[in-house]
């Protein structure tokens, strides 16, 4: 699309906005930066162009001038489509795209797009060291936390984007088309936006939607939505399966990762040979040789990368060792079945940090987890209240309340014996506390080194 002196409005003047509004200037288009925090004020906003902007700032309701004379909307992911603007663009029929449907229509080269609920952001970046050691021209983006439209304008024909897409940015593409698609699994997750999970599932799906009788959708079998989603899909599928011996794809038997491409069965590597911890990691691996596969890495290539990956941060990640009680912050345990996948991994008797803003979700499964392992569940935010409800409706009434994370990390570290693990992996959003889970984690990560011992 020529975007010369189109009028293009950005909602949104987090990453995805910042970055969508300097593509946009870069092809000539007119941008007008939209935010809908009444509390930003525009010389914030302009000042997070470095080499400065000529965008029309407006902030707070969206007028009629505004809208009435537009060619296009850039959504930035976090905004819903129900708000008061996004309902006002809709009604006058102006088209709305993502961050990242922008980003695919200005890039070029190949795609390899990943969504799930859980795993995505380990997945993409194993898929992206995967592309990085045998592929020049490699572009690691999306959700993960680099917007995919810093790099489209330079971008090459040779060039492999592997994306971490959420369903937020989903819900708002038109064209996207990746040459790979993944869906690593799908359970309950940000309810509060989509309402049922029947609308998340399909927001998910949607990775799938535009893709050719050529291209592949890598799938869980394990998962019940994504495998029946395989069955009616008129693109190549390539299954894998932590339980199932598949006749084609990539699956695990006797401690090993295989994968059978229908005719010969190779082996990929022993999984003790993987420095990433965890059956769900185990799932992200065989993920990421699925899609390495599908966009025509070596499985040498392949091979060599997943026994060299390290955990990614905020992802069970160990911080350090205080008087014999060791500390891991996996603030990426956003929501519960994320959180699971935390106590699961730990092996010593647990204090666990969690609680935060609240996305409609149910915590009797996370509680039912803590399987005699949690001695101690601390808890922070908005969801205290109702997470203590849950546990007490469990049986588990060893809860504390804390009014910081700081707070938090201080009660565990005076109630831990040497041999207990401490655990930040809250099942909540950061969101009203922190400004993500990253600042979580990191905020965590110092709350720790400055304990005494
Ligand atoms: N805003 C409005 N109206 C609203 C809501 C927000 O105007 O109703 C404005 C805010 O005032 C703010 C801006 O929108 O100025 C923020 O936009 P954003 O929430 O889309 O945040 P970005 O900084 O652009 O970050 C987004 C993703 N955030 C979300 O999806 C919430 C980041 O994913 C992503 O890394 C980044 O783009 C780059 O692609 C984060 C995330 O939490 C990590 N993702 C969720 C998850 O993983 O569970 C989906």
């Amino acid at each position: 699309m020529d975007f010369k002196g189109k009028r293009v409005l950005v909602a949104g003047t987090g990453l995805s906005g910042i970055s969508a509004a300097r593509l946009l200037e870069k092809k000539h288009a007119e941008v007008i930066l939209y935010d809908g925090n009444e509390a930003l004020k525009e010389e914030d906003i302009r000042s997070r162009f470095e080499e400065g902007t000529e965008a029309e700032i407006v902030i707070g309701e969206l007028p009629d001038r505004i809208v009435d004379a537009l060619d296009l909307t850039v959504f930035s992911p976090g905004i819903p489509l129900d708000t008061p603007a996004a309902v006002k663009l809709k009604t006058k029929n102006v088209k709305i795209w993502g961050e990242i449907e922008l980003a695919y229509q200005a890039g070029k080269g190949r795609v390899a797009a990943i969504t799930g609920t859980n795993g995505k952001t380990t997945t993409t970046a194993l898929v992206g060291e995967i592309m990085k050691n045998y592929f020049d021209s490699v572009y690691v983006v999306g959700n993960i936390g680099t917007p995919y439209t810093g790099a489209a304008l330079e971008m090459t024909d040779d060039t492999v984007t592997v994306a971490e897409v959420s369903s937020f940015q989903l819900e708002t593409i038109e064209n996207f088309r990746p040459d790979v698609s993944a869906i690593l699994n799908i359970t309950p997750d940000h309810l509060d936006r989509h309402k049922t999970m029947e609308n998340y599932i399909a927001e998910k799906e949607k990775i799938a939607m535009n893709q050719r009788s050529t291209d592949t959708c890598v799938l869980n079998f394990d998962d019940a939505v994504t495998r029946k989603f395989g069955e009616g899909l008129q693109t190549k599928v390539l299954y894998f399966s932590r339980f199932e011996e598949l006749q084609k794809g990539v699956y695990l038997k006797s401690g090993a990762i295989c994968y059978n491409d229908g005719s010969r069965i190779t082996e990929i590597c022993r999984l003790d040979e993987l420095k990433l911890l965890g059956s769900h990691n185990h799932e992200n691996v065989m993920a990421a040789a699925a899609i390495g596969i599908s966009m025509g890495v070596p499985m040498d290539v392949i091979r060599k990368t997943v026994r060299e990956f390290v955990a990614v941060e905020h992802r069970i990640e160990y911080v350090a060792e205080k008087n014999g009680v060791k500390y891991y912050n996996d603030s990426k345990g956003t929501n519960p079945d994320a959180a699971i996948k935390g106590i699961q991994a730990m092996v010593t008797p647990t204090l666990l940090i969690g609680g935060g803003y609240d996305k409609n979700s149910e915590y009797e499964e996370w509680i039912e987890a803590f399987d005699g392992k949690v001695k101690l569940l601390v808890l922070i935010g908005q969801t205290r209240e109702k997470i203590a409800k849950a546990a007490a409706d469990c049986g588990f009434t060893n809860v504390r309340f804390a009014d910081s994370l700081e707070e938090a990390v201080k009660i565990c570290a005076a109630e831990a014996v040497s041999g207990d693990s401490v655990l930040l992996s809250p099942a909540c959003a950061s969101w009203g506390m922190f400004k993500n889970y990253e600042e979580r984690g990191r905020m965590f990560k110092e709350y720790v080194y400055h304990l005494e011992g």
